[in-house]
């Protein structure tokens, strides 16, 4: 191993998932500009592909593959760059990736044959071909596994340095497991217990309000699955990237913590105009949802905190001087920087999301889907993209050069362009009604429709600019991967201040901060769950014919 460096073997293992998240980059990428080229009215599909098709695809691909391989891949980083990786661990990781892929080949290769057009969030009663379900449960036990990894490199270190805190980075991502691994039993018991055997033909009918409450009580906790290690690279390694010290270890561990507690009893807020569920507890869990912003606001407070003093000690001393000794230039900051500028507005619209009468005004529109490419578009993939340029030159003993830099910049560009207009057209789409998750129509010449189509340009215009970005990236990972020159990149993480505040060692207290989460979620889901299986309308049958998944 060279100094600053992972092992030949960790490497390896990171770039696998770092192959499976660039390609389905492109894959999932290319499916969106055709959704805003169809969405336009000028354009067809050709071969008699279905919109709803590719929208799965997209969906599953970019949502679901991209982030879940690049995620635990950089976690797998991170975790041997801090506490080590074994042998038995390396290849317990390496069959948690293959079980992922194996798990992916088998629901795409459903959706590609025209057999599970659900979208990403498979909806019942819209039913897809059992291999699709099948896929996705190998998708989850896959994390699974890589889930007992990390929780085992963790605990062996513990043992080894008794007493002593953990490394931050090991620590949030140990956070971010625990809550994809408390989630994605909600969404693997709505699997296994309602859609294989309905699909399967064993029972004839399925609940639809248990199965999407089941998806919402993962499909929440999901988006900061994705949010937290975007948290990681900003709190643990752009600090030394702009040359500064990490602001608080304690404050970042707490917000992290504040997500294990919160992210999860909050689903109801994506199920706010669904009948069915008492109102009470809509508004117990609306106000849980408030809660889980406040980690996300002491994370802009943390960051400003730590630019400033970055600033200051470079002699920077005036209200805003600080902000000039940023490294605009160098695109590990760049690139993430955009993404938090992005995330102000992404945030805000997230909290008209969950006000429960401004959700009347947004649900089910194309506003929706306007927020969630402002913060998962942006906010989270321009910073894992900030976290190639230089992870990937690590993981392939090359250098970040000034090519990789200047493309990098121009990427990151290029994706803020494209995405203000992209999401921007989508948001205000939205407002004025325009729905979410449906091809083209004149719904009959509705008048409400003239409204939209310039917005619907717009989204075409901002999503073709998209796919250039998507095109300059793909080529930047290839040039990273195998032509950029051979040498040591700096594997950058930050240490704190001298100045701040001892962290108190309560955070490390792993059975309290499960065990109140456990608690929670008991509180926010029991009763409304008992009331919903025991006041259930009657189940559904199978629906496979208007959209082609037959
Ligand atoms: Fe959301 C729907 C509420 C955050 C993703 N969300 C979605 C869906 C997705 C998604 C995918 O309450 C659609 C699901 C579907 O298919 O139906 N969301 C929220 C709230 C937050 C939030 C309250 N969402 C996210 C994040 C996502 C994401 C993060 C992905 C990564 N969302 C909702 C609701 C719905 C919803 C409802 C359902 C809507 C419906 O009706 O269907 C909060 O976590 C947001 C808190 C964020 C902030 C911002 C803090 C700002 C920071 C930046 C600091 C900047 C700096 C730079 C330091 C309070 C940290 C400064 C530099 C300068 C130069 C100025």
């Amino acid at each position: 191993m060279i100094a600053n460096q992972l092992t030949k073997k960790d490497s390896k293992l990171s770039m696998a998932h770092m192959w499976v998240a660039f390609i389905s980059l492109l894959i999932g990428g290319l499916m969106g500009l055709l959704q805003t080229l169809v969405r336009t009215g000028r354009f067809t599909l050709p071969f008699g592909i279905d919109y709803y098709q590719i929208l799965t695809v997209h969906g599953v691909i970019l949502a679901l593959v991209l982030t879940t391989f690049f995620i635990i891949g950089f976690q797998f980083s991170l975790m041997s760059k801090t506490v080590g990786m074994s042998d038995r661990e390396r290849v317990w990781a390496w069959i948690a990736f293959w079980v992922m892929l194996v798990g992916t080949i088998a629901a795409a290769t459903m959706i590609l044959l025209g057999k599970a057009s659900v979208l990403y969030t498979f909806y019942a009663p819209l039913a897809a071909h059992p291999i699709f379900y099948f896929g996705l449960t190998l998708v989850i036990v896959g994390t699974w596994i890589a889930c007992f990894v990390n929780f085992h490199q963790l605990y062996k270190w513990k043992k080894a340095n008794k007493g002593e805190k953990s490394p931050l980075l090991a620590f949030m991502v140990v956070i971010n497991m625990i809550i994809w691994f408390i989630s994605t039993i909600g969404v693997a018991a709505t699997v296994l217990i309602q859609f294989i055997p309905w699909s399967l033909g064993i029972v004839d009918e399925i609940n639809i309000l248990v199965s999407r409450t089941l998806f919402w009580y993962f499909g929440h906790p999901l988006v900061y699955f994705w949010l937290l290690p975007a948290y990681m690279a900003w709190y643990g390694i752009i600090p030394k990237i702009i040359g500064g010290k990490i602001f608080s270890d304690g404050l970042a561990r707490l917000a992290f913590i504040l997500f294990l507690l919160f992210s999860i009893p909050v689903g109801f807020h994506h199920q706010l105009l669904e009948p069915g569920i008492d109102p009470f507890w809509k508004y117990i869990q609306v106000v849980l949802t408030f809660a889980v912003a406040i980690p996300s606001l002491l994370t802009a407070f943390s960051m400003f905190a730590t630019f400033e003093t970055a600033g200051r000690a470079k002699g920077f001393n005036t209200l805003f001087g600080w902000f000039k000794a940023l490294p605009w230039k160098d695109v590990r900051f760049f690139a993430p920087m955009v993404g938090m500028i992005a995330f102000i507005p992404a945030g805000a619209g997230g909290l008209v999301n969950a006000s429960n009468q401004l959700n009347l005004v947004v649900h089910n529109t194309i506003w929706v889907t306007g927020h969630f490419h402002l913060t998962l578009a942006t906010t989270v993939i321009l910073t894992f993209f900030g976290i190639s340029y230089w992870l990937v030159p690590v993981l392939t003993g090359r250098k970040l050069d000034e090519k990789t830099n200047r493309l990098g910049i121009i990427q990151t560009i290029v994706w803020a362009i494209g995405m203000f207009f992209m999401s921007g057209s989508m948001h205000i789409a939205g407002l004025l009604g325009a729905p979410r998750r449906s091809a083209f129509s004149e719904y009959n010449g509705s008048e409400q429709v003239t409204e939209w189509i310039g917005y619907q340009y717009g989204q075409a215009i901002g999503g073709s600019i998209l796919f250039i970005g998507i095109i300059i990236m793909m080529y930047t990972f290839i040039y990273m991967t195998f032509f950029a020159p051979k040498g040591v990149e700096e594997f950058p993480i930050a240490e704190t201040a001298e100045d701040a505040e001892p962290t108190p060692m309560i955070f490390e207290n792993w059975r309290l901060w499960i065990g109140i989460a456990v608690v929670l979620i008991a509180f926010a889901y029991t009763i409304p769950f008992i009331d919903i299986i025991q006041n259930s309308p009657p189940g559904s049958p199978t629906f496979k014919g208007l959209i082609g998944n037959s």
